[in-house]
């Protein structure tokens, strides 16, 4: 009954928090809402803030004795691992975010899955993440190879993910997990094509990256020599090699055809999924549920529909148990999605 539970009043004067260790990250969000997100903007740094949780937490390997996860060590040691050709360009997010943790009482772990949640909580549709603070610091960089790259087998993918961490992830959690595609683009998978979205709707957190994975590709964004791009059905989106197969392959390409029209499905499942992320390498247990001070996220409702042009014609069907589903076409000729800005220095 949440109006028995029993509230502090933080030291601020403005905020209360069921315990009191909460209380700091209120100014740490307000602070990297201004000055990080541009004002609660869903914009490039807020998608490199949700990538960096994954690549800071996905290092970690049970083979190798479940050293490291979500414990900071991209940014603490940061001259290693972003050297490392997966973490590509994550060089500059580091850069961006470190003052901010220098200025606030948190540390590196924590700082980066907070601010990955509060970066989702800006976008549109978005399910509102949970955050636990009081992760492990690390004492050494992650090694290099556990950061699964686009050009990658969906056999490597998956053997990956299920050797991240004592439990590991299911095959059905991998595709949860790239629900965070629907907010993405890449800048240096094809440096000609720098900003080129996964889905035609980078700022909004809805269903279409699901759909347009599944649509037969037509043209490259970009040069088209980029190793993991393949075609995109959509003028200026770009697909990856990766997410392309793990639409069609077997083992994944139901639970993928799941999350088309299904937002429900999209919020409850990458919940589930992130929060895994969030916490690999640490005891939840041992740690404070401070998911309070997480933004509400604008909900949209929205149906989702092939692209102009397009329609369940262009469907590549690979899932073989349900139909895909039938859906409209947005009105209109074709149009070309644009490029997601990168932020003006800040
Ligand atoms: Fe991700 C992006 C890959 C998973 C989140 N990706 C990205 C990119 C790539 C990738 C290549 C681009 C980069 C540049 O910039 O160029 N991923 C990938 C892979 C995988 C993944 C291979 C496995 C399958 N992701 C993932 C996850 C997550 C993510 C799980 C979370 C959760 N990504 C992401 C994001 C992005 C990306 C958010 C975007 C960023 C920007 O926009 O900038
Ligand atoms: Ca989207």
């Amino acid at each position: 009954n949440a109006a028995l539970t029993r509230r502090v009043a933080c030291p601020d004067g403005i905020n209360t928090a069921t315990n009191a260790a909460c209380c700091s990250l209120f100014a740490v969000r307000d602070d990297i809402q201004k000055n990080l997100f541009n004002g609660a903007q869903c914009n490039a740094e807020a998608h490199e803030a949700l990538r960096l949780t994954f690549h800071d937490g996905i290092a970690i390997s049970n083979k190798a004795g479940n050293v490291g996860g979500a414990d900071g060590s991209i940014m603490l040691f940061s001259e290693v691992e972003t050297a490392f050709h997966a973490n590509i360009g994550l060089d500059e997010v580091v850069a961006i975010q470190k003052p901010f943790v220098a200025r606030h009482n948190i540390s590196a772990a924590d700082f980066i899955q907070f601010a990955g949640a509060v970066a989702v909580s800006n976008c549109p549709g978005a399910p509102r993440l949970p955050f636990f603070l009081g992760r492990k610091v690390a004492t050494s960089p992650a090694p290099d190879g556990l950061v699964p790259e686009p050009f990658h087998s969906v056999i490597q993918i998956l053997d990956r993910f299920a050797d991240a961490g004592p439990v590991g992830f299911e095959d059905v959690e991998v595709v949860w997990a790239l629900s965070a595609h629907t907010i993405a683009a890449a800048n240096d998978v094809d440096p000609n094509a720098a900003g080129a979205p996964f889905d035609s709707t980078p700022f909004t957190f809805d269903t279409q990256f699901f759909l347009e994975t599944q649509l037969r590709g037509q043209d490259f964004t970009g040069k088209g020599t980029a190793q993991g791009e393949v075609t995109s059905a959509v003028k200026g989106v770009m697909r990856l090699q990766s997410d392309h197969l793990l639409a069609r392959d077997s083992r994944t390409n139901c639970e993928w055809q799941s999350f088309v029209n299904n937002p429900q499905k999209l919020h409850d499942r990458f919940i589930d999924a992130w929060l895994k992320i969030s916490l690999l390498g640490n005891d939840q247990d041992a740690m404070i549920d401070c998911s309070e001070v997480i933004p509400e996220p604008t909900t949209i409702n929205v149906q989702a529909t092939f692209p102009p042009t397009l329609s369940n014609k262009q469907v590549e069907q690979a899932c073989a148990d349900t139909p895909f589903p039938t859906l409209k076409s947005a009105p209109g000729p074709a149009t070309v999605v644009a490029p997601v800005a990168t932020n003006p220095a800040v």
